[in-house]
């Protein structure tokens, strides 16, 4: 997408879209954004999908992950990723941020707001980020499918992708029931299944892999196994690898750098290892202002030309 006002046309189809990519059987990855520059830059590199992270987003309101932010602050954030590209954008729902009451209204939110889809957590709420200490309770099954259905009843597109994703391998309830509640998902119409672990190697993803055996496609976050090659996950049969951070932790490290510099000798230490004005201006396409300032000027001497033959 070319210009930020395009959000002013309507676009249809990024449920589509992304329901396309989980349909192919190539690995594809998501990368995690947290704001429309990080949404323009993983466009730009090329990425297939966008996750719009709870964390990022959080992160760069300066508040944490545990739905410190509210739901609609969010919604603001997730308007702003998918108003500045056509990438299909999977949106962090949390918990829901509630019950399937709010989690519905914020489905249908993200739906108006141009999402591809939203990701529902089966934390109990408030959740905390999975990275942060043990104590991670599961809400009952049956208000995560509550949920699930709830979300899909309220949507217009049936396209769009409802994610549910599972966190009882985060939460230490063990295999058996994280399968059980990827079964009950996807009986409560959920379209895909983020499987989350944060164990060091991929072992744990491998072996919820070789039970579910593709009943639903499969994403998840590889934050602690990261190593793992793209082809291991395809050969595990996973559909979407979210990058859900490191675009978050690599401007914060940057910055941090750049401002301790600063700080220190000023800014012309900086110029070989901070983007150009031009850069910056060249990812948010003030050509094309400029462009368009001519068109319209050309377009008003016109009328004007008008205006004066009707006098
Ligand atoms: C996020 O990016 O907000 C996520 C993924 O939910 S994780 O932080 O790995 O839980
Ligand atoms: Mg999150």
């Amino acid at each position: 997408m070319s210009s930020p006002h395009s959000d002013r046309r309507a676009v249809q189809g990024q449920g589509a879209r992304l329901r396309e990519l989980l349909r192919n059987p190539a690995v594809f990855p998501l990368l995690g954004v947290h704001d429309g520059l990080s949404a323009r830059i993983g466009a730009d590199c090329g990425f297939p999908a966008l996750w719009a992270s709870g964390l990022g987003m959080s992160t760069a309101l300066g508040v944490r992950d545990c739905e410190e932010a509210s739901w609609t602050e969010l919604i603001q954030v997730v308007e702003h990723i998918t108003a500045v590209t056509d990438v299909p954008v999977l949106v962090d729902g949390d918990t829901g941020h509630g019950n399937f009451n709010t989690a519905r209204r914020f489905a249908c939110r993200a739906e108006r707001a141009r999402a591809a889809g939203i990701c529902l957590e089966d934390k109990a709420s408030p959740k905390m980020n999975s990275f942060v200490g043990d104590a991670h309770a599961l809400a009952p099954v049956a208000e995560m499918c509550g949920k699930i259905a709830a979300c899909r009843d309220a949507v217009t597109d049936p396209d769009f992708v409802i994610t549910a994703r599972v966190e009882a391998l985060i939460a230490g309830a063990g295999m058996e029931v994280a399968l059980e509640r990827a079964t009950a998902y996807q009986a409560a119409g959920a379209d895909a299944i983020f499987i989350h672990s944060r164990q060091p190697t991929v072992a744990e993803i491998a072996e919820f892999c070789a039970h579910w055996n593709d009943r639903l496609p499969l994403i998840l976050a590889p934050t602690t196994y990261h190593t793992t090659p793209m082809s291991r996950f395809q050969s595990l049969g996973i559909s979407g690898v979210i990058w859900a951070n490191q675009a978050l932790r690599a401007a914060t490290a940057a910055m941090r750098r750049a401002c301790l510099v600063l700080r220190e000798n000023g800014p012309t230490e900086l110029d070989d290892s901070i983007s150009t004005l031009k850069e910056i201006f060249t990812l948010l396409e003030y050509e094309e202002l400029e462009r368009d300032e001519q068109h319209y000027a050309e377009l008003l001497t016109k009328l004007n030309g008008y205006a004066e033959l009707g006098a």
